[in-house]
């Protein structure tokens, strides 16, 4: 293919993948502002703060994985929906505890004050659990999905990826380690726990959903896996390399809390190169689901190149 075909090609599936992750993103802010009341009531300073840290930002590519995964089988478009909206509450939680003074004390999220800095500290905490916890309540009701089996597996992906082998886990490791020298393998194990695994239930449940066979399910978690230490490489990348405008958060703060990442264990150019090259064997696991999985391969490619 000629140079200039090829960037034609690209900018093609570029626009096209533009427009999925909007169109996703636009239907999750609706969903979540429909699961996330804004009522009167004696608690209405925390469903404010939950909608402050649900709405209005995010590139909400955990819900749009589970969207795109779960379309590969025709799954129920509503209830694909409710259960990427519960992925992203779990991924908005964490933000909300992540950037409080007790973790990483930051004071900026998605371009504007983290949610404890616009409320207080009590509140974010209330506001992160109550996200959680509506996260698995919208997955466990019958109208994400009618059989009550497809509903458990949901909510037993989701916890396991969430928990203490997981997202938590892999938090809890990244602040001891701080200050720490960590070999790349411990890098990787860190990292699979902290971002990969709430990335690649986002995809088993697309493939849950769909009530995908074991084979198509094996090649999205494998998808999932390769994509998610990517765009961790990614992230540090942007961490060292990025502006904090265009970013929407503090940059430079992996370096001055002495944490390792992936960029201070290879350098910039190595781990750019593993960051390409784990984007292209994500995208080569979908070769099985052939054109249907066009804009799931064009994800895998475009999260390396992000700017935020
Ligand atoms: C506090 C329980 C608890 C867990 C914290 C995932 C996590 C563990 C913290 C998030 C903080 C962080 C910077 C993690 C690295 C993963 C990452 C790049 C998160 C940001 O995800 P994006 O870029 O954010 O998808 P948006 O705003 O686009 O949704």
């Amino acid at each position: 293919m000629t140079r200039l075909r090829e960037a034609r090609f690209g900018g093609r599936r570029k626009a096209r993948l533009d427009a999925a992750l909007k169109a996703a993103a636009t239907a999750v802010e609706a969903e979540l502002a429909a699961l996330i009341p804004n009522h009167d009531a004696p608690h209405a300073r925390l469903l404010r703060a939950m909608r402050y840290a649900a709405l209005g930002g995010g590139k909400r590519l955990r819900p749009f994985l589970v969207l795109e995964c779960a379309k590969l089988f025709d799954a129920d478009p509503a209830g694909s929906l409710r259960a990427a909206c519960a992925v992203e509450m779990v991924h908005c939680y964490s933000l909300v505890h992540d950037d409080l003074p007790a973790m990483d004390d930051d004071e900026m999220r998605r371009g504007r004050p983290t949610t404890h800095v616009e409320f207080d500290e009590a509140t974010a905490i209330l506001a992160g659990d109550a996200l959680l916890t509506l996260a698995f309540e919208t997955l466990a009701a019958p109208e994400t999905h009618a059989d009550a089996a497809v509903r458990a597996e949901l909510v037993l992906v989701l916890a396991r990826a969430a928990g203490m082998n997981g997202m938590v886990g892999g938090q809890m490791i990244d602040l001891e380690a701080e200050g720490t020298a960590l070999d790349l393998a411990q890098i990787t194990t860190l990292q699979a726990m902290k971002t990969g695994a709430l990335i690649t239930a986002a995809c088993e449940a697309g493939a849950i959903l769909g009530r995908a066979d074991a084979t198509a399910r094996r090649a999205l978690v494998a998808f999932a896996r390769d994509l998610g230490l990517a765009f961790q490489i990614a992230d540090d990348l942007l961490d060292v390399e990025g502006e904090a405008a265009r970013v929407g958060k503090g940059v430079g703060k992996d370096a001055a809390a002495g944490k390792a990442t992936f960029v201070s264990a290879l350098g910039i150019d190595q781990a750019r190169a593993r960051a390409l090259s784990l984007a292209e064997a994500a995208a080569c696991r979908l070769a099985g689901f052939g054109e249907r999985a066009e804009t799931l391969r064009s994800a895998a490619r475009f999260v390396v190149e992000r700017q935020h």
